[in-house]
């Protein structure tokens, strides 16, 4: 799914990764293989060039948050325009107030309304409900025979009479649902090629003649572009309330999943994940999108780093150090935080400052662990004033951690170095400070 475009971001993100800084300049310049990247996958080109706009304006906002890597920004970014292009959030499918709950299937010849719509009755059945299938694609004398036959596999009853029209089917099976006490009606109706006046007229006449509490739109995700207009097309005749995006396990380019919100405005409800009749999945736009960046890890960590990092405690914590203030205590407090985001490995790339650490600059698990220790074995007197940490009370501090006299020392050291690097420092500028936080591991 989406391999194309995943690679082509990721090639894009690549070369923000070594910038440090985000400037307006980089983020233009990867923005535009992004855009190229996206047009690549066939995303509608309005679409694309909102999208980039979008995701500039607000990369350019933050410069506050240069705290991450540009690389790391721009893909949360990118990340959150994605889930807003795709669709806040999933949609279930409408309920009748009385049943039976009548649902439209429409959209183009061979773009899988008859499997999604056995597809569809079993996921409902699944949960409870008892759907009714109705075959009123009376155009190819097959198509009644598919659908009965998808429907024995799940065992879901199908109606169809041959013979007949479309739309004495769609009126009679709800009559039949409603006799047999079946809630859901799902009515499979004949496509076209292509976009026609006759198939409009006979799905417009299906809708008036049953008044569905929902017409879905099926969709090709393979077909691009096309997939686009064909949506816009059945928007404007059917005003349709939701999109199923089907043969996304194919080599879809994304275009249509990324372009078709935007278009029509619809949510995308449903996707199509396999010729099989469980091959249902319920739209997540958070989770396409992590799948099209293919940077779901970044993401989360971006997104702990900027719930966790409380940007008012390290202005205080600057200002502190300013005045030269800062304590163990106040130290052993930013060590937890840091904590709290995840394994240390992980995190400190994200940590104000740490991306720009010198890659020989260890910083391991172990190392903080010991520096806690060492900082718990100190009395509230000796974490707000280093300065009386004799001899004596070293090597009692080592004792009671488990460490040497060596590895306290080099704590009270580079803690001092710390301070007095503070004193040199420019307001506004907290990465120096938690570069000095950077205590080797051992
Ligand atoms: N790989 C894959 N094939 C699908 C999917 N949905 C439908 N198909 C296949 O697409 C073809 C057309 O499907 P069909 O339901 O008959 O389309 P209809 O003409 O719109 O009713 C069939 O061969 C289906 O098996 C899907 O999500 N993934
Ligand atoms: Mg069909």
């Amino acid at each position: 799914m989406f391999e194309s475009l995943t690679q082509k971001l990721e090639t894009a993100f690549k070369k923000l990764r070594g910038q440090g800084k985000i400037t307006p300049q980089n983020v233009e310049d990867s923005l535009r293989e992004v855009r190229r990247a996206l047009l690549d996958a066939d995303v509608n080109y309005k679409v694309a060039k909102q999208f980039i706009e979008d995701v500039q304006k607000r990369a350019i906002g933050q410069e506050v948050l240069s705290s991450f890597t540009p690389g790391q920004l721009i893909i949360k970014i990118i990340n959150d325009e994605m889930v807003k292009l795709l669709g806040e959030s999933k949609m279930d499918i409408a309920s009748a107030q009385t049943p039976p709950t009548v649902i439209l299937v429409a959209g183009l010849q061979g773009s899988g309304k008859t499997t999604f719509s056995a597809k569809l009755a079993n996921h409902l059945k699944s949960k409870g409900r008892f759907p009714l299938l109705a075959a009123a694609d009376v155009h190819r004398p097959a198509a009644i025979d598919q659908l009965e036959v998808l429907g024995k596999q799940i065992e879901v009853p199908v109606y169809a009479e041959r013979g007949t029209g479309a739309v004495k089917i769609a009126k009679e099976s709800v009559n039949f649902a409603r006799k047999n006490v079946r809630d859901t009606v799902i009515i499979d109706t004949a496509g076209r090629l292509h976009v026609d006046e006759e198939m409009m007229k006979e799905v417009e006449a299906v809708r008036d003649a049953v008044k569905p509490d929902e017409i879905l739109f099926v969709v090709d995700a393979m077909t691009g572009q096309d997939a686009v207009n064909a949506a816009r097309a059945f928007y404007e005749r059917l005003n349709f309330d939701g999109v199923v995006l089907t043969k996304l396990d194919g080599d879809s380019r994304g275009g249509a999943a990324l372009s078709i919100r935007a278009v029509v405005k619809k949510p995308i409800k449903f996707i199509g994940i396999g010729e099989k009749l469980d091959a249902l999945e319920q739209f997540f736009p958070d989770r396409i999108a992590s799948r099209i960046l293919g940077m779901g890890d970044i993401v989360t960590l971006v997104e702990k780093a900027q719930e966790h990092f409380d940007e008012e405690k390290a202005v205080k914590m600057e200002e502190k150090l300013r005045k030269s203030q800062f304590t163990f205590e106040d130290f052993l407090d930013q060590l937890r935080e840091v904590k709290k985001m995840g394994p240390i490995s992980q995190v400190m790339g994200m940590i104000p400052g740490m991306n720009k650490l010198p890659a020989n600059a260890e910083i391991d698990e172990r190392g903080l662990v010991r520096v806690e220790a060492i900082i718990q074995s100190m009395t509230a007197e000796e974490r707000s004033r280093p300065g009386i940490i004799n001899g004596t009370r070293r090597r009692r501090i080592a004792l009671g951690s488990g460490t040497t006299v060596q590895d306290v020392n080099r704590l009270l050291k580079q803690f001092e170095e710390m301070q007095k690097m503070m004193k040199k420092l420019k307001k506004g500028n907290m990465r120096r400070m938690m570069q000095g936080m950077n205590f080797p591991a051992n």
